[in-house]
């Protein structure tokens, strides 16, 4: 009966691996066979700490037993429903629960797949609500440098990383940046959210008299950046963008996709920053990463600008297949509740202190120009090797990975967001074992 393959196939060819360098792992290849709360288990029988969370979403920890329950008995149940002119109660059931702990009045719930699809519904659901209000000159889509918003054809337009935009032509029209926030010069070593940079709010100010209010749908940005190496935005800065979008009647989006389900302490980065988006963007920790699954939410008065035609009409023509997925919403309300009984969307605020301290003692250790974090989330900045960026924070990922703790780079930066459910003595292994790494780097 079993179908279990936790050995390495001999035959990597065929499957070209997302954001890898294909070649270089196909050569000494890394594999997890299985995993349990805080560990994975290689196909070599190595333990490996999860630094983290998976790739951000592991947020509970592996395998946690109400999750696998919910999924081995939602298959046997009702296996997949249709998703279009038809429901099944978990769906429903799950937009509920999300609701009650999202930020008071984001409302509604439309379901995905992923990050990438929640941003591409996001960015939709701006553009045609400002259509239904007779706003449809309101075209203009407005991210920020530095931005990671996903893969999709919106995501990489309104994101702002180079190598992830450049391949793929002209992308959507209409889309204007604003500068990052990451300020190396006055924020280094920071401690929370760093002090200096809200006035690189006023960049939007900018943008809106360029191109006008009336062209501008919304902003999208990530509460903390956290694909491009934890980029912290600095104090009063997004309150500043909630006031400007606020004043021009443009939407603001935030996309929690990292931020959201716990990772900085409070629920979501909403909570933590004290501000509330029109519409925010979710995925990951939704399902703890387990089946694939999205949720976009918004207020109450998006979704009733939608509700004005006729009754058998579609308000809004977008969906997914397996939008509300019976597996992925079992999986979503056993996260939920696993969340609930464990105090997980809180337990960063109670870890963080710990985690901020045992972070920082690697300051003064070679090559470290920064060390910066928020909730659970941390990053260590290396100064690059002269003519050979990445190569100093790989050579950490692998060196760590040999030790058996799992991080994760990008660029020369190295990222931390281990599961909510990390202990004090994880985090000394974490720190340990880095403070090793880093004193033996070239
Ligand atoms: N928005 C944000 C803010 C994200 O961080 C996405 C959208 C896209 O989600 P999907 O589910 O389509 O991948 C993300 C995803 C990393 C890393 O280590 C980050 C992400 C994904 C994979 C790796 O930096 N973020
Ligand atoms: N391509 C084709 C040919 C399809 O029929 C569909 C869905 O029916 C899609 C793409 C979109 O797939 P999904 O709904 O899984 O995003």
């Amino acid at each position: 009966m079993s179908n279990r393959l936790n050995v390495a196939p001999n035959d990597l060819n065929a499957f070209w691996m997302p954001f890898t360098a294909n070649r270089q792992f196909k050569k000494a290849p890394r594999m997890f066979a299985r995993a349990k709360d805080m560990h994975y288990f290689t196909t070599d029988g190595r333990q490996v700490l999860d630094g983290t969370a998976g790739l951000w979403c592991v947020n509970a920890g592996h395998c946690r037993p109400k999750i696998v329950e919910a999924i081995q008995e939602q298959a046997a149940e009702l296996d997949y429903a249709p998703a279009f002119q038809m429901g099944h109660p978990k769906a429903f059931e799950l937009a509920n629960r999300l609701v009650d702990i999202a930020p008071e009045g984001l409302n509604h719930v439309l379901y995905t797949n992923s990050g990438s699809e929640s941003v591409e519904t996001a960015l939709k659901v701006a553009l045609a609500y400002h259509r239904v209000k007779g706003e449809g000159a309101r075209f203009r889509l407005i991210g920020r440098e530095r931005a990671y918003h996903g893969v999709n054809f919106g995501g990489i337009s309104v994101g702002g990383i180079v190598t992830n935009r450049k391949m793929f032509g002209t992308l959507l029209t209409g889309v204007d940046h604003m500068p990052h926030t990451h300020d190396l010069k006055r924020n280094a070593f920071s401690k929370g959210v760093p002090e200096h940079g809200a006035e690189l709010a006023d960049w939007l100010e900018r943008i809106v008299t360029l191109h006008d209010a009336s062209t501008i749908a919304a902003v999208i940005v990530e509460p903390v950046a956290g694909s491009t190496g934890v980029l912290i935005p600095p104090k009063g800065y997004l309150q500043k963008l909630r006031e400007i979008t606020k004043k021009h009647g443009i939407l603001l989006i935030f996309d929690e996709v990292i931020t959201g389900y716990g990772r900085l302490g409070t629920p979501f980065g909403a909570d933590y920053f004290g501000v509330t988006p029109d519409i925010m963007v979710t995925a990951k920790g939704l399902t703890n990463g387990v089946i694939p699954m999205g949720a976009v939410m918004v207020t109450s008065e998006i979704h009733d600008a939608f509700m004005t035609g006729p009754e058998n009409a579609i308000e809004f023509m977008h969906g997914y297949t397996y939008s509300g997925n019976p597996m992925a919403a079992a999986a979503g309300l056993a996260t939920l509740e696993t969340y609930k009984d464990e105090g997980l969307l809180t337990r960063g605020a109670e870890m963080g202190p710990y985690f901020e301290q045992a972070l920082h003692s690697l300051k003064g250790l070679p090559h470290v120009i920064d060390i910066r974090n928020i909730g659970l989330v941390g990053a260590i900045e290396l100064e690059p090797i002269a003519g050979k960026p990445t190569a100093r924070a790989f050579s950490a990922f692998l060196k760590a990975f040999e030790s058996g703790l799992l991080i994760r780079t990008t660029g020369d930066i190295i990222a931390l967001s281990p599961p909510l459910i990390v202990e004090k003595s994880h985090i000394d292994e974490i720190v340990g074992k880095l403070g090793t790494i880093l004193r033996t780097l070239e």
